[in-house]
């Protein structure tokens, strides 16, 4: 036991998990290149994030598509965990995938033991969520939607972005904005209770 409480505590919560909690969850956020997985989980986690952001170099350039993101000058290289205490008794532990192309060969180790996963989207380029979509069914995971509603960006309607992404009529679609805590963790709370719908 820590003698001294405030030596745990971060700018953002206890680095420990409450003695009542009883069920852990692990949850993936996955989305394309850009999409603000690193910053949704970001917002989330009660603990410092973990992150693995490297400079992107000139060999992105004819790979990775920036239109329309500014100020990124780092990718995911491996993976974001952070950590979300949902109710008195739930922990969320969430892994951010890369989103980087060549990087896609790790979700196999990261899907391992997943319950479900946030897909968050951009609607200004709904077509680069199709592999992840894929992607996500190959692995046999549950998930939400998060369409990420960057300022500038196209808005669609919810029945705009089934239709788009073909989605099934019981999955489901949010709006939220990955910078903010709360529109994120309303994302979060859609995946779950449409996690816990379909286990019951
Ligand atoms: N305006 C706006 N910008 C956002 C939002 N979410 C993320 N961003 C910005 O978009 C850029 C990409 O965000 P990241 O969180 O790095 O995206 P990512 O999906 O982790 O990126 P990779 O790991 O490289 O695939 C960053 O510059 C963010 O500040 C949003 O909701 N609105
Ligand atoms: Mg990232």
């Amino acid at each position: 036991m820590d003698s001294n409480p405030s030596s745990a505590e971060t700018a953002q919560g206890s680095i420990y998990v409450s003695s009542a909690v009883t069920n852990a969850a692990k949850i993936l956020v996955v989305g394309h290149f850009a999409v603000g997985k690193t910053t949704l989980i970001g917002s989330l986690s009660e603990i410092t994030p973990l992150r693995t952001e490297e400079k992107m170099t000139q060999a992105s350039v004819h790979v990775d598509d920036l239109r329309g993101v500014t100020g990124k000058t780092t990718t995911t290289v491996a993976l974001d965990f952070g950590r979300l205490t949902l109710s008195e008794d739930l922990v969320l532990y969430l892994f951010g995938t890369p989103g980087q192309q060549r990087f896609m060969q790790l979700w196999e180790d990261m899907a391992r033991g997943a319950l479900g996963a946030l897909l968050l989207v951009d609607p200004a380029r709904l077509e680069e969520t199709f592999p992840v979509i894929d992607l996500v069914e190959g692995y046999g995971l549950e998930y939400a939607i998060a369409v990420n509603t960057f300022d500038s960006s196209a808005t669609y309607s919810e029945a705009e972005v089934r239709e788009a992404l073909d989605l099934l009529p019981d999955t489901p679609v949010v709006y939220c904005d990955a910078r903010d805590q709360r529109s994120s963790a309303e994302a979060l709370i859609a995946l779950v209770r449409h996690l816990l719908e379909r286990a019951a």
